[in-house]
């Protein structure tokens, strides 16, 4: 089932953590350790894990940093944005589009949602505090108009991207992240911006986030479109009547 020569389709840049094509060999090994994987259901894993696993050229960081977070990206590199070079783009169907730097987003009032992150491939890290802005706070600065129902996100990798209704977008556990930890969230954590969807997959959680757009309707994100729920529910966590 796995390196089957499945065309990269969709995967831009076919290539592990460090830029270099991810031998049969070391997926293999990496399926080994996902496997003796823990904490997610059986039912979760092989739905959701195996179809990543399909995509064997996508390698998640098989060691895990000191907080337990494991390194991931569908790219082999990503630039590195600071308060000089990054921007955040508010657009769609809004009355007033905006571009925010990181010094003012770090003016606008921070909330902190405090959450387990949860990978479908069966790691967590337990009450992760995120700092930064409600994402409904920016898209009320931006007036979304009638016809907006839901947001998508693009990110300055140049590959990822996430949606979510703009009910869901609009929860008080939904976050621009600027800090995590109460320390500035670092490049490999997605670092300077990252979304955070609390009650939903770390999936939904776009790192290097650049982009939030309103659009008419929910535009599947990246793992998406491999089968991955678009409402990345946690278990329990699911409004009632959603
Ligand atoms: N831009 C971008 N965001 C992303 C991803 C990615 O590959 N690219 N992976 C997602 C997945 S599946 C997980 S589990 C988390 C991983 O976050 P971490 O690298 O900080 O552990 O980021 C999410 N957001
Ligand atoms: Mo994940």
């Amino acid at each position: 089932m796995i390196d089957k020569g499945m065309p990269a389709a969709g995967v831009p840049d076919a290539a592990g953590p460090a830029g270099r094509p991810v031998g049969r060999r070391i997926v293999l090994a990496m399926l080994g350790l996902g496997a003796a994987g823990v904490a997610v259901g059986p039912a979760v894993r092989s739905g959701l894990g195996e179809v990543r696993a399909a995509l064997s050229r996508v390698a998640p960081a098989v060691v895990p940093d000191d907080r337990g977070f494991r390194y991931f990206s569908v790219v082999g590199s990503v630039p590195r944005k600071d308060a000089t070079t990054y921007r955040l783009t508010v657009g769609g169907l809004v009355d007033r589009p905006a571009t925010y730097t990181l010094d003012q987003l770090a003016a606008l009032p921070q909330t902190t949602v405090v959450h387990d992150a949860v990978c479908t491939d069966g790691w967590q890290v337990d009450a992760v505090p995120f700092t930064g802005v409600l994402l409904r706070d920016l898209l009320d600065a931006a007036g979304v108009r009638d016809e907006g129902a839901a947001v998508r996100f693009t990110c300055f990798d140049g590959a990822y991207s996430e949606s979510l209704t703009l009910e869901q977008a609009r929860r008080s556990d939904v976050v621009v992240a600027l800090r995590m930890f109460d320390e500035p969230v670092p490049h490999d954590s997605g670092g300077p911006v990252r979304l955070f969807v609390a009650p939903m997959y770390f999936y939904k959680s776009a790192k290097w986030l650049s982009g939030i757009e309103v659009t008419s309707q929910v535009q599947q994100g990246y793992w998406e479109d491999y089968g991955y729920p678009v409402d990345g529910w946690l278990p329990g966590e699911e409004p009632v009547g959603a």
